[in-house]
């Protein structure tokens, strides 16, 4: 498994850019940030792009995927783009009845709760990942030298929406589930983890430099179940991943109590959410791993001088790690002014890398 010698990592376009260099841990020419969720409704051109057409739809038309994933990296000089999709494109581009309603987010028409569900689930065929190879293409040969970062959903946060059918709060369907059917489990979350496997390498081939794994609810979990019930599943959906050698981060909200184990599924790069400090997060991690994040999105509307110190006891609590790429601690609120989010990424590139 080698990318093509004219992928953005081989031919010498991203391999030395700040992102990559901070995510394998050898020191950026300046400190590397970018934003969950910086595409999206805290911006006045991609509500307009978005204008008439469904979330969904959007996603599968690589010309306005890739224009909405070009938008925040022209506006704030980000270090990395993040590939406009979302977790339940594979789950749509398998035949799955999926939606996602406004206000509320992914609605499936049936959700998946007994053995005969999950065995009637249909297999992603690898050609209908063509719109996402296109947009991946038609946004690399415009970012140049800044590196695409490409993205799936770990396998317990799709079962999440799948078996309860939509958000939910404290995920007692799948986190049942795992205890009540354990079989039933796990023929879930391994077929959760081969479409997003499937996702993932597809965006990495081509053209994607390195791919963050979302387990955003991960954090509802315990420990033991963490390790029991969905690590293996989630380094499965890394398996086809991995040898590509474009660094991967794996990111949940919560997680305080599983880093290490996040870690051992197999990631270069973990992704911490506001509640930890990075230093602490280092600590647990053995010093060892490279991290991401952790401003707190909450205090993107705080006054200035609130936000400036928080920004830098960050950085500070960042340097502690061999690697650090600053991020927010979940994603960009649609409330967010932008011209903040701009100002945070300068004041951070003014700062000793
Ligand atoms: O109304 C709109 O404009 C749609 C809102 C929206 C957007 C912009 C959704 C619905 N998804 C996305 C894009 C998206 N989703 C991206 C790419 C853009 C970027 O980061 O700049 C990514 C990486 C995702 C991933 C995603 N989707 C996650 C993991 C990240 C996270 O936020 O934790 C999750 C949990 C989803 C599900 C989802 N999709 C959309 C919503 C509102 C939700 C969350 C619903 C819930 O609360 O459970």
């Amino acid at each position: 498994m080698t990318l093509s010698p004219s992928h953005p990592l081989m031919d010498g376009r991203t391999a030395e850019s700040p992102l990559i260099s901070a995510y394998r841990g050898v020191k950026p020419s300046r400190r590397p940030v970018w934003f969950m969720r910086q595409a999206g409704r805290s911006l006045p051109e991609y509500r307009k792009a978005r204008e008439g057409t469904g979330m969904l739809e959007s996603c599968l038309l690589p010309e306005l995927a890739s224009e909405i994933t070009l938008q925040p990296v022209r506006r704030h000089d980000v270090d990395a783009g993040i590939f406009f999709s979302d977790i339940v494109i594979p789950l749509k581009l398998a035949g799955v009845g999926v939606d996602i309603v406004s206000g509320v987010g992914p609605v499936l028409d049936s959700p998946v709760r007994t053995a005969a569900d999950v065995a009637a689930l249909p297999t992603l065929e690898d050609s209908a990942l063509d719109p996402i190879r296109e947009a991946v293409a038609l946004t690399v040969a415009e970012l140049g030298s800044t590196p695409l970062i490409g993205f799936a959903g770990a396998p317990f946060t799709l079962a999440a929406y799948m078996v309860e059918g939509r958000p939910s709060r404290d995920h007692m369907g799948p986190r049942s589930m795992m205890h009540a059917d354990p079989e039933t489990w796990q023929a879930l979350a391994g077929w959760a983890a081969d479409v997003s496997g499937q996702f993932l390498r597809a965006q990495i081939e081509a053209g994607a430099s390195a791919g963050q794994l979302f387990d955003s609810w991960a954090g509802s979990l315990g420990r033991a179940d963490y390790e029991r019930f969905v690590a293996p599943a989630s380094a499965r959906a890394l398996d086809g991943v991995r040898g590509l050698g474009a660094p991967l981060v794996h990111f949940g909200t919560g997680t305080s109590e599983i880093l290490q184990p996040m870690r051992d599924v197999g990631v270069d790069v973990v992704g911490v959410d506001y509640r930890l400090p990075l230093d602490e997060a280092n600590r647990r991690l053995g010093g060892g791993v490279p991290l991401q994040g952790n401003i707190d999105p909450a205090l993107l509307t705080a006054p200035w001088e609130v936000l400036e110190a928080h920004v830098r006891a960050v950085v500070e609590a960042g340097s502690a790690a061999p690697g650090h790429v600053v991020n927010l601690g979940h994603g960009v609120p649609p409330t967010t002014d932008p011209e903040v989010l701009t100002r945070v990424v300068s004041l951070i590139h003014s700062i000793e890398p």
